[in-house]
Order: structure tokens, then C-alpha cells, then sequence
């Protein structure tokens, strides 16, 4: 049997984000992929129009249904619309022991629309970071869940030092680009590396979402999360070379 992932996230109907992203970066990582939708998205390409939480009993009996029956080697988290599906989630995955946990935290759509009530941050970061092997704000996110504006490459380690005391095994910050660069920083609390492409012309829609759920694939399939990391930043920059525009808007990693 294959390895098997989990992921619990917002649905994007047109493909590029949330749990759509999720099980197709899964499935090329030969992993098999299995879905809890936190929230459904109304969006095309050219953005977020609507958001639909569900209810939070609702997505406890989603949860209690699918892992009563499949295990996974590995889950993430994506977008999590509010602190009571927060608390569901952290209650899961101590009831069934769920281990190898990424967390994207997300906030905002690549266009700029809001994507968490008040109090989501603050509930994700006491909640689920502590069980964390993985997280992987980007830098704006970081940036907002330290309090740290972040300028430099030296805000960037710190924010990342700010973020490991929270609990997470490790802390990935994605898409600094201080040098024209897309650099990211991985810190396990000891160690620091930095990876860094060039920047592609255009905007692409669900990267952070490939990126974790690239990450996550990795953990299910037994790599370290330095592994994990340099795999998933290839898995990104392969996909993004090779992206697709199916709609008038953004294009969509392939
Ligand atoms: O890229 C962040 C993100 C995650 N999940 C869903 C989204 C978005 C951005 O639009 O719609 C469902």
C-alpha cells in the first residue's frame, strides 16, 4: 500500500489552491491523499468571491468518519477559517495520536482577500503549533504571527527563533525575496539553511499550498524535514515553470 496523507483545507474549485492543490501534489509524489474541507471557497482564477465555514460538528464527524477508518502517515493544515474548527482539529489529532503534522497558516489569497476571522493566529499558534513537525508561514505570515516586521534577512531569523518557541519542531519561512530571489529559511532550532531560486514573471496562485503539501507527502513517505524541505522546493519551482493558465487569471502550478 502506498504512503497516505491527510489534508485538512479550504476547497478551491478552480484548482490551484486549497485541498485541490493538496491531492494533486500528493498524487505526483506518489503518495496516496485523502480530504477533510474545512471551508468551501466560491474563487476562479482571477480570486476569492466567497467563503463558506463548515460547521464545526460538522467537520469533527468528517474527521471521526475518515479516521476511524484510514490512517494517515502524514496530515497538513490549511485554511482554517476559525478557532472553533481549531479546536476540533487539535482534539483529533490527540485522539488519534496523528503524527508527522504540517501547518500552512494561512491568511490572505493571493489577492489580497481575507481568508481567517480574529483570533484564528492566535488559536493556531497555541493549539496546533506545539504538535507541529512542520510550519510553513510565508514571510507576510510570519511577519503577522511574531509581531516582527520583517525588513531584512536578520528579521527573517528572528521571526523564525520567535516562531520555534511556539512548539513546532521546525519553522520554514517561504518566499523571502530581499535579493530579487525567492529564498526560503528552514531553522529545526539548531540549524539554519537557506534555498533560493530565481523569481518567475507572473503571478502564480497556490504555491504556499504545493509548497506544505510537497512537505507533507515527504514526511508520509519517511524523509527528515531537512528532506523534506529541499524536496518540496523543487517539487514548487518544477511545478511553476510548468504552470497553466486554464482561466483569465492567475496561473496554476502544474
Ligand atoms: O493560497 C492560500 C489558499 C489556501 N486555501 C484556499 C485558498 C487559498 C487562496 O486563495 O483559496 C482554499
Amino acid at each position: 500500500m502506498k504512503k497516505i496523507a491527510l489534508t485538512i483545507a479550504g476547497s478551491d474549485p478552480s484548482g490551484g489552491a486549497g485541498l485541490q492543490a493538496d491531492l494533486k501534489t500528493f498524487n505526483a509524489l506518489g503518495v496516496y491523499g485523502i480530504s477533510v474541507p474545512s471551508v468551501l471557497t466560491s474563487q476562479n482564477t482571477g480570486g476569492v468571491e466567497g467563503i463558506y465555514e463548515l460547521p464545526a460538528d460538522f467537520l469533527s464527524k468528517e474527521m471521526d468518519v475518515l479516521l476511524q477508518d484510514i490512517r494517515p502517515d502524514a496530515l497538513k493544515t490549511g485554511m482554517l477559517y476559525s478557532s472553533d474548527s481549531i479546536e476540533v482539529i487539535e482534539e483529533k489529532i490527540r485522539a488519534y495520536s496523528l503524527e508527522n503534522l504540517v501547518i500552512d497558516p494561512v491568511t490572505v489569497s493571493s489577492t489580497g482577500v481575507m481568508l481567517i476571522e480574529e483570533g484564528v493566529l492566535d488559536a493556531l499558534k497555541r493549539l496546533l503549533f506545539p504538535l507541529a513537525s512542520v510550519v510553513t508561514p510565508n514571510t507576510y505570515e510570519a511577519a503577522v504571527l511574531t509581531g516582527i516586521e520583517i525588513k531584512d534577512d536578520k528579521d527573517i531569523k528572528k521571526a523564525a527563533v520567535k516562531l520555534k518557541e511556539a512548539g513546532p519542531a521546525v519553522v520554514i519561512i517561504t518566499g523571502g525575496h530581499l535579493h530579487g530571489k525567492a529564498e526560503d529559511l528552514f531553522f529545526d532550532g539548531v540549524d539554519f539553511m537557506t534555498l533560493e531560486n530565481e523569481r518567475l514573471d507572473g503571478e502564480f496562485h497556490g504555491t504556499g499550498c504545493v509548497f506544505s503539501s510537497a512537505i507533507t507527502a515527504c514526511l508520509s513517505l519517511g524523509f527528515t524535514p531537512k528532506e523534506a524541505f529541499i524536496k518540496a522546493k523543487d517539487v514548487v519551482w518544477q511545478a511553476m515553470k510548468t504552470a497553466v493558465s486554464p482561466g483569465r487569471g492567475m496561473k496554476i502550478l502544474n
